[in-house]
């Protein structure tokens, strides 16, 4: 592309979610659209410890500069570990806080903000686009299905209402949304507290969530973190019809970092297993495992004899029955933090056993791992559905929580039964579909070009 006088003077703002892998999904998407669009100049802005995890990979392109925003915690706060707590601080302060650095962003580059791209999540920022009177383009980094649940809030409620009135909200929770397109095999307990709680929980975020259905349509490009060809015929058909400028441009997650540096010694664990042999656990940086959970896991593994790798915290490995380390020193081995893309693109992994958020999900994908799934919060049920039901390639655990029994059967079924066979045929199929559409003259690239020209043109 030739250089043209305009195009240098393109400033795109990138604000991020800074919670969750948030803030990583939309930091790769630009790494990407910066080494792509070597002429146009990229501010990002996130928290100080979001940035700092962010930076520190050798390979930033020169066209990015970081923004640390206040996370809004108090000096000598006291955290009550509940999942939402810093979130809900942080919204507080926004978007004043994103709103000053982008003025210091600005001032600093001398160059007028040319588009807003921001994780979907930041309702808020189609207003402040309006303002500054330039795009929007929201990236929406969690499944399709979640968007779709949160552009029929309203049916989803009255379905709720009309349900309890009739019966008990035991039976209600087995009701599948076949009035919601795309979204006919989800049941009602599989949403999230954030869509059943409806306006009466006085959180921020769920504040912010419920107006995902009515600001979303006022962008011209809604950007997806994931494949075209992954959506339902009905889920897509009703997704584009409200978002015309829907670009499908991939897991954006999944790619393999630059440096294959194996500080753990995990990949080097891998390469002495069997192939498709072992049992790989990660929950992400979220979720914690209640200890009489993490117990069973721990008996489970044990009694099954599978060899196993574990991404689990220092503070957790103390709770871990006595001599569980001593006596499975041979058949398991347990790191602080695993580089899950690696390890899961590792041939010796046979099965993922995850929490179910959505770019754990499609890293599982992108590398052919079918997955055990223990759903926490937020979009986890759901996902777990998709997991299991639409595309055949998992199992969520009995009564979703760890049993020993439950485990095992489960790790019986992945390994030994004609289901799990099943299961990892299903995953290949998805695999080699995924690299189809991501590769030269796939979907998912031609959806990125498109991107790529707008943003330069914006
Ligand atoms: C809902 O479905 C689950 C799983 O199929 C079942 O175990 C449970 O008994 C059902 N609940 C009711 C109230 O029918
Ligand atoms: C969509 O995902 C987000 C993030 O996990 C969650 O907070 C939200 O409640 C989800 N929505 C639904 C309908 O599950
Ligand atoms: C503004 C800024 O650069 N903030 C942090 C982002 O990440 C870098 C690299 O880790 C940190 O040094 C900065 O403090």
């Amino acid at each position: 592309m030739a250089v043209t006088q305009s195009s240098l003077q393109k400033h795109v703002a990138v604000l991020a979610f800074p919670f969750g892998s948030h803030g990583l999904t939309i930091f790769k998407l630009m790494h990407r659209l910066a080494s792509a669009s070597p002429n146009l100049h990229f501010s990002f802005f996130s928290t100080k410890k979001s940035n700092d995890s962010l930076f520190s990979a050798a390979d930033i392109p020169h066209n990015i500069k970081p923004y640390d925003l206040d996370d809004g915690v108090p000096t000598n706060h006291v955290s009550t570990q509940h999942p939402l707590e810093t979130v809900e601080l942080f919204l507080k302060t926004t978007p004043e806080n994103y709103k000053r650095r982008l003025e210091m962003a600005v001032a600093e580059t001398g160059r007028h903000i040319s588009c807003l791209m921001t994780d979907a999540f930041l309702t808020f920022a189609g207003e402040m686009a309006e303002t500054l009177d330039v795009a929007w383009i929201p990236v929406f980094v969690a499944m399709p299905y979640n968007v779709s649940a949160h552009f029929y809030t309203e049916q989803i409620r009255q379905l709720l209402i009309n349900g309890l009135e009739e019966e008990s909200m035991v039976r209600i929770e087995n009701q599948t949304l076949e009035i919601i397109p795309g979204l006919s095999m989800m049941k009602i307990s599989d949403l999230s507290d954030e869509i059943l709680m409806g306006d009466s929980g006085d959180s921020l975020f769920s504040l912010m969530l419920s107006k995902l259905g009515s600001v979303l349509p006022k962008a011209s490009t809604v950007v997806m973190n994931f494949y075209q060809q992954l959506y339902s015929t009905d889920l897509l058909k009703d997704l584009k019809f409200k978002l015309p400028g829907l670009l499908n441009v991939g897991f954006l997650t999944s790619q393999l970092p630059e440096s294959d540096a194996d500080s753990t010694g995990c990949l080097a664990w891998l390469d002495r297993r069997e192939p498709k042999s072992v049992v790989y656990i990660g929950f992400g940086t979220v979720v914690t495992l209640p200890q009489h959970e993490l117990v069973a896991l721990a008996e489970a593994l044990e009694e099954s004899g599978v060899p196993f790798l574990w991404s689990l915290r220092d503070d957790k490995v103390k709770e871990l029955p006595g001599d569980f380390l001593e006596r499975n020193r041979g058949n398991g081995k347990i790191v602080a933090r695993a580089p899950q893309t690696q390890v899961l693109g590792h041939v010796s992994v046979g099965v993922f056993v995850t929490h179910c958020g959505a770019n754990s999900v499609f890293e599982s994908v992108a590398n052919g791992v079918p997955m055990i799934c223990r759903p926490f919060f937020g979009d986890h049920r759901m996902n777990g559905r998709v997991v299991e039901e639409v595309w055949g390639i998992g199992v969520k655990v009995e009564g979703l929580v760890f049993t020993k029994n439950g485990v095992v059967k489960s790790l019986e079924l992945v390994f030994g039964h004609e289901k799990g066979k099943k299961m990892r045929e299903n995953v290949r199929l998805l695999q080699e579909t995924v690299m189809d559409a991501a590769g030269p003259g796939g979907s998912a690239t031609r959806d990125f070009n498109i991107l790529v020209e707008k943003i330069s043109r914006f």
